[in-house]
């Protein structure tokens, strides 16, 4: 069986700087769980602590309210151009497994524990870890969310709890979430120990041994051309106007977009978008706000075209860091971390 997965339309994901809750990408390893009544719903903190906890849904949310401004990016986003390459397991991705939302943080703690049942967990739930370092500093912005977009938390997206945890692959961010666990150890299960980690281009599933790479935390500079869509249809003389999404992981800002109309020869520099202000969000003037956690939308309009051409996008992060040209180097049989050059073909009518 197929969890519920969903992915946006390109054209609409850049329509508006928040990423409104029904075309949120849903990435899923087991049935989306029926939560029980929020009533008696009680988040359990245990392990390393003097006493365990049992936190019910009323004090979470008595406690101080932060908003924060986050993109999440699945860590497969982009997997399908991987894909095309040579065969990978894992959901096809194209570059829409990427929204942004604020969320509300509500404390800091280690070993997220859900309750759907996956597969690869041979029925457990999912469970995933970050170092209690990330956990515990106020800068990492690390969230129990109960509201996106000012809204109730949806079930697919994690009701009553989820985590949060912003510039990080989104498998971090464990929805649903019962217990946490204070650990002297990283999660010992599938998604952190044999799944969410990158290797060299040349390891293969026969030769693959996962503990000699970490798992994946930070997401890589990314950026994708969503409209026009791939493919599209252009008289050669005529004008187009491109807009897309640009993200740096691990709260890094975007420094340059770079776009070249004729697959990398000259480049030019798109327009950077404003992040949206969070002030401009009913009622929430006076709460944190960190915009470095989310996407920066670009655009570049007005660009005569000659067709057919291929229209490349690039990026370069705040740190300096800069996307790979080709998909060869970072070629992975998990199919993770997809950020090179994205490219567009444009067609000329026949
Ligand atoms: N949490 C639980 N409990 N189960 C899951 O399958 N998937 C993770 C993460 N949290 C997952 C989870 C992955 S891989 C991603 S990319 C994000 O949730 C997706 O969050 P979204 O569905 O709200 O967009
Ligand atoms: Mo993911």
């Amino acid at each position: 069986m197929q969890p519920f997965n969903a992915e946006p339309p390109l054209s609409v994901l850049t329509t508006s700087y928040l990423t409104n809750e029904d075309i949120f990408y849903a990435r899923n390893h087991g049935p989306v769980p029926i939560f029980p009544d929020p009533t008696t719903y009680n988040l359990i903190v245990t392990g390393y602590v003097p006493n365990s906890l049992s936190l019910s849904l009323e004090f979470l949310k008595s406690l101080p309210k932060y908003l924060v401004m986050a993109t999440l990016q699945c860590a497969g986003n982009r997997r399908r151009e991987m894909s095309d390459k040579r065969k990978i397991r894992g959901l096809s991705w194209g570059p829409g497994a990427i929204g942004t939302d604020f969320t509300t943080r509500k404390g800091k703690h280690v070993e997220f524990v859900s309750c759907d049942m996956c597969e690869e967990e041979d029925g457990l739930p999912y469970r995933a870890s970050i170092p209690m370092l990330h956990a515990t500093t106020p800068e990492a912005d690390v969230l129990l969310v109960y509201e996106m977009n000012g809204k109730v938390l949806s079930r697919d997206h994690g009701y009553p709890i989820r985590a949060v945890v912003p510039g990080v692959i989104g498998a971090r961010s464990v929805k649903w979430i019962e217990t946490i666990i204070i650990s002297k150890y990283e999660c010992q299960f599938f998604f952190q120990q044999k799944d969410y980690k990158m290797f060299p281009p040349w390891i293969r599933w026969n030769n693959v041994n996962w503990s000699s790479q970490r798992a994946l935390m930070d997401f890589p500079i990314q950026s994708v051309i969503c409209e026009p869509g791939d493919g599209v249809v252009v008289k050669s003389g005529d004008v187009v106007d491109f807009y897309g999404y640009a993200v740096a992981g691990g709260g890094r800002g975007i420094e340059r977009v770079d776009i070249s109309i004729n697959n990398g020869k000259k480049w030019l520099e798109a327009v950077r978008l404003p992040k949206l202000p969070i002030e401009a969000q009913r009622g929430y003037k006076d709460d944190l706000h960190r915009p470095h956690w989310a996407w920066t939308l670009w655009q570049l309009r007005f660009v005569k075209l000659e067709t057919p051409c291929i229209v490349v996008v690039k990026a370069v992060d705040s740190s300096g860091n800069v996307q790979p040209a080709s998909v060869d180097e970072i070629w992975n049989l998990r199919g993770v971390l997809n950020n090179c050059w994205h490219k567009i073909r444009i067609n000329a009518p026949c």
